[in-house]
């Protein structure tokens, strides 16, 4: 599977998202496979987009060894139609956010972590909602799905060198989305 993410990461290369309004970059690099890909910049906000923002050229496919994590753990008919890939660099992290970005929310939100091991934290559907937290390790795949698709979540550090599997990336996290409503 990490052959396959860098074979993707070759032809999209990793990009670094601007928060919207204030540009502030985020501290995660990402980068998209499958017909829809996420982005973000100061003008034009969170949106999945066809095509590269730095390139134009359209994302990779899904790899097959990813696909076939969302088929069997997914309880949804139609494949993906985003894998977003964060890349968590020394002293990245991801603020406490919910995914709400999508057409629709009937569909499982699938994430395989590969490499360091993170600290995962898990609300509820309003921001002011207790959380609890979790480690996040090489290989753990997460199924978010009715109410938790809607959860708040977030990470908040990731343990350097925690993983002898891709010390050049750090973290890798791939979160597998459907977009539009089938
Ligand atoms: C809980 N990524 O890309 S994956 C994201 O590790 C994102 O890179 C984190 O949050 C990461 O949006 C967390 C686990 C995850 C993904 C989606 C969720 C947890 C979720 C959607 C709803 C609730
Ligand atoms: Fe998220």
């Amino acid at each position: 599977m990490l052959a396959e993410v860098r074979a993707g990461m070759a032809a999209a290369p990793p990009f670094r998202p601007e928060m919207p309004r204030t540009g502030k970059p985020f501290s995660v690099w990402m980068t998209n496979f499958g017909p829809l890909g996420w982005v973000s910049d100061r003008t034009g906000g969170y949106r999945y987009q066809p095509a590269h923002p730095v390139t134009g050229e359209p994302w990779p496919p899904i790899p097959e060894a990813i696909l076939a994590v969302w088929r069997e753990v997914a309880r949804y008919r139609h494949d993906p139609e985003a894998c977003l890939v964060n890349l968590y660099g020394p002293g990245a992290r991801m603020g406490l956010h919910q995914d709400r970005d999508e057409e629709t929310f009937d569909a499982p939100v699938v994430s395989i972590s590969l490499g360091d091991r993170a600290r995962f934290r898990l609300g509820g559907t309003e921001r002011k909602d207790p959380t609890a937290s979790f480690w996040l390790d090489s290989g753990d795949v997460l199924v978010l799905e009715g109410a938790a698709r809607l959860a708040f979540h977030g990470i908040d550090r990731v343990v350097p060198d925690s993983s002898t599997l891709c010390p050049d990336l750090g973290r890798v996290n791939l979160t597998l989305r459907r977009v539009t409503r089938p």
